[in-house]
């Protein structure tokens, strides 16, 4: 059944639908989570929700690389958007993610930096042009930019707009570029979706409640689309 592909979100809504479409369903528990193996029109995936932020995706990415043997990683969830193009529902891959709570900027570094890392970590080009193919088959439209990563939900115009003009950051949420820096360093091609459920100022709490299962539905079955493309 070729290589196992990790698909993984933060929250039980992010990756609830993949799991419902899971043939032969074997359920670990792990390091005080639940990891869900089984099958997807010929392809073997390990699934598995972190929880929210970035030590918890840290742990997660890095057991389903080392622990499950995951050769690829697809993230699938939700984000608030920072560029006034994005609205609730669409969809944006990242090119790049980074971390916008970084800060050791009293040393004269850049935010987002720490000595040996990268302001900015990119995604793998192969499974960004399979999801561009995957857009474009179903009549999608899916954006690309740069999605900023920290410890905190944003629900503030202010920080928002900070960290759009800091990053030049489209989007934000609170696991990917953990999962960038898991992956990066481990030789993992990965993938970072999210569907927008809010953007992030002082409507994003009612917003993201509002919007949460809707939006994680719409970046689940687009990567349930793309894991049936893959290796083809
Ligand atoms: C984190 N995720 C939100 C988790 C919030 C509340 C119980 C995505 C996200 C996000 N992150 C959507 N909108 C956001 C925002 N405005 N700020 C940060 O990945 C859990």
């Amino acid at each position: 059944m070729g290589q196992k592909i990790a698909v993984m979100g933060a929250m039980p809504e992010e990756i609830e639908p993949i799991i419902a479409k899971l043939e032969n369903l074997k359920v670990t528990e792990y390091a005080a989570n639940k990891y869900y193996e089984g099958s997807y029109r010929g392809k073997s995936l390990v699934v598995a929700y972190s929880k929210i932020g970035k030590v918890f995706a840290t742990l997660t990415a890095t057991l389903m690389i080392e622990r499950f043997g995951c050769k690829q990683l697809l993230f699938s969830g939700v984000a608030g958007a920072i560029s006034d193009q994005l609205k609730v529902g669409d969809l944006i891959i990242a090119d790049g993610l980074c971390q916008h709570d970084l800060d050791i900027t009293a040393f004269g570094h850049p935010y987002g930096y720490v000595p040996e890392g990268e302001v900015c970590i990119p995604t793998d080009k192969k499974l960004r042009e399979l999801a561009k193919r995957v857009a474009k088959e179903k009549g999608l439209i899916l954006k690309e930019g740069i999605i900023a990563t920290g410890d905190q939900f944003v629900a503030n115009a202010e920080r928002k707009a900070w960290i759009g003009e800091t990053f030049n950051a489209d989007a934000l949420e609170m696991e990917g570029a953990a999962v960038a820096v898991v992956c990066s360093a481990l030789n993992v091609p990965f993938f970072i979706l999210r569907a927008i459920s809010d953007a992030a100022d002082m409507d994003a709490g009612f917003d993201f409640d509002t919007f949460l299962e809707s939006s994680a539905k719409t970046s689940a079955d687009f990567i349930l689309s793309m894991v049936e493309e893959m290796g083809k």
